[in-house]
């Protein structure tokens, strides 16, 4: 499974109409599509998927937020995919985001900021099964 990372465009880059541009550039940077849904997440569920930072300040922020709108999750397929993936959406806060990544292109803030992507291949696997079905990753 090293090679899988999973990512979701947050509710801020699908109203802002970004989604199929973000999907474009994912598949130009050489990953393929595993699984892919889109869907909207239920507080609740937002708040379990973001359980590890319950304890942080922006907690209430992040689930509502996430929460607020649809969302496209996806899992991914490249050699080193969690660590190219991170390369490619760019720092947490668009701010400090490297040009050309897709926060820095397509973010307004660190708490809204178009795009998640796992932080380790065992978080990796955790996530895209919190959405998908071994029916559903091809
Ligand atoms: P990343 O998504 O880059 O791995 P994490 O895991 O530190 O960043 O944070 C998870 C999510 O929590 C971020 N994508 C962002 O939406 C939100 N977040 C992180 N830091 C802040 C903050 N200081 N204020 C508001 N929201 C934040």
């Amino acid at each position: 499974m090293t090679n899988r990372t999973f990512t979701m465009i947050k509710p801020d880059a699908m109203k802002n109409g970004h989604a199929g541009a973000i999907l474009d550039r994912i598949s130009k940077e050489g990953f393929r599509i595993v699984a892919l849904k889109m869907t909207k997440l239920p507080a609740e569920k937002a708040g379990e998927f973001y359980a590890v930072h319950k304890e942080r300040p922006f907690y209430g922020e992040l689930v509502e937020f996430m929460s607020s709108g649809v969302i496209i999750a996806a899992i991914l397929e490249k050699d080193n995919a969690v660590a190219a993936f991170r390369e490619l959406i760019g720092a947490t806060n668009p701010a400090q985001a490297a040009a050309g990544t897709i926060r820095k292109l397509y973010a307004a803030s660190v708490g809204e900021n178009a795009i998640h992507g796992s932080d380790s291949d065992d978080n990796a696997k955790i996530e895209g099964d919190f959405f998908f079905s071994g029916l559903e990753k091809f």
